[in-house]
């Protein structure tokens, strides 16, 4: 069977799943056939062009239109269309696939995933970097007890295409259609990282002391003669503790002059530590006895996760890599009935880490997390 596939959204993130989906059959012959149905998007003119560049068979310019009349519907808009046309999907009976994080709001994204608890089909939440091969070897090395018992979580996302005041303005600045900054943007990524790696040790994040910070209000709006308020962060920090008593510190900005998109997270247990960043994603850099110091793995060879799909070991893999591999196991989780995983559950308590941050920075105190 071939599944269809509907895709809101045809710029950064479209292109992204639409050159996976594109992959998947040259280099993931077991993953599900898949056909790129339908692109969804306002723009007529703009859809048709990226329709014919992205392999789309034909366009739609109401999701309406298209989420009961596909076998997955993936929301790859802004935030603020995320809710609305991925609830609509799952109580279609439609599985769905979402962008993070999840919702501009904590409210949200609580709505998102009861619609996911009620629909019998998986929700799957698009946390790319679970799928680079360094972090999945971390976590096996975490699971297997290499790190011992976690002490520190050192996770930090940082870029710069901010720092110019006359960069400007897009929605991602805007708190209706953002929700958040560099705090929902990156800060998603990392807070998931987190609790990828040392949650099945950890617990969930318990309580947390975090800051905002924007330090350009208005921009510029390109093409016309007037700025925009910028109403979201630019840059975030917390401190953190997980159930399990591990200490974590957290930090994304979008003024780190001279970072690129450097996501780096670093592990310290009792028995061992490792380090990876985004930048070298290739390679872990593991500590196994104190005093050692670190070794690096490269993380290349047909044994590690993914690997064997791609080239022979050393010949790197890179950024776009990550979401074949995504799509290739939320694929095959609606081909086989089965559970998306990370999914809409994964986004929602990524998202209460988030608005704990929010709420942190307003009162000036610690705060705890939202429980389930
Ligand atoms: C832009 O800040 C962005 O593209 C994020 O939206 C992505 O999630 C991240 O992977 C890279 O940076």
């Amino acid at each position: 069977m071939t599944l269809q596939v509907g895709v809101l959204g045809y710029r950064f993130m479209g292109q992204a799943h639409a050159n996976a989906l594109a992959r998947l059959p040259m280099f993931f012959p077991d993953a599900p056939d898949v056909e790129r149905d339908v692109l969804i998007g306002r723009d007529e003119e703009a859809l048709a062009d990226a329709a014919d560049q992205l392999g789309f068979s034909r366009t739609a310019t109401d999701w309406r239109d298209a989420i009961d009349d596909v076998d997955v519907f993936y929301n790859l808009g802004p935030n603020h269309v995320h809710a609305e046309p991925s609830i609509a999907a799952l109580e279609a009976g439609t599985p769905v696939f979402c962008e993070k994080p999840l919702a501009p709001t904590l409210e949200g994204a609580e709505e998102m995933a009861a619609a996911a608890r009620d629909a019998d089909v998986p929700a799957g939440a698009a946390f790319n970097y679970r799928f680079v091969p360094a972090i999945r070897y971390a976590k096996n090395l975490i699971d297997d007890g290499e790190l011992g018992e976690i002490h520190h979580v050192r996770g930090r996302y940082l870029q710069d295409w901010l720092v110019d005041p006359e960069a400007p303005w897009s929605w991602r600045n805007d708190e209706e259609m953002a929700g958040s900054g560099a705090l929902g943007d990156l800060g998603s990524h990392t807070v998931d990282l987190a609790r990828f790696l040392v949650g099945d040790q950890q617990g969930e994040i318990d309580r947390l002391s975090g800051h905002l910070q924007t330090f350009v209000d208005e921009r510029p709006v390109e093409g016309e003669d007037e700025t925009q308020p910028v109403t979201v962060d630019d840059a975030y920090s917390a401190q953190a503790e997980f159930e399990g008593g591990a200490m974590a510190t957290f930090e994304a900005s979008r003024f780190a002059n001279g970072h690129k998109n450097d996501h780096t997270i670093e592990i310290q247990g009792s028995k061992g530590s490792l380090k990876f960043s985004l930048e070298r994603l290739n390679e872990l850099e593991v500590l196994r006895e104190h005093n050692r110091g670190y070794e690096t793995v490269l993380v290349t060879d047909e044994s590690d996760p993914y690997i064997e799909h791609w080239w022979p070991p050393g010949h790197v893999i890179g950024w776009e890599h990550t979401f074949v591999h995504e799509n290739y196991e939320f694929l095959t989780a609606v081909a086989e009935s089965g559970e998306a995983s990370p999914n809409f559950e994964d986004g929602l308590a990524a998202q209460r880490v988030l608005d704990a941050v929010e709420r942190s920075d307003q009162t000036g105190e610690w705060v705890d997390v939202e429980r389930a």
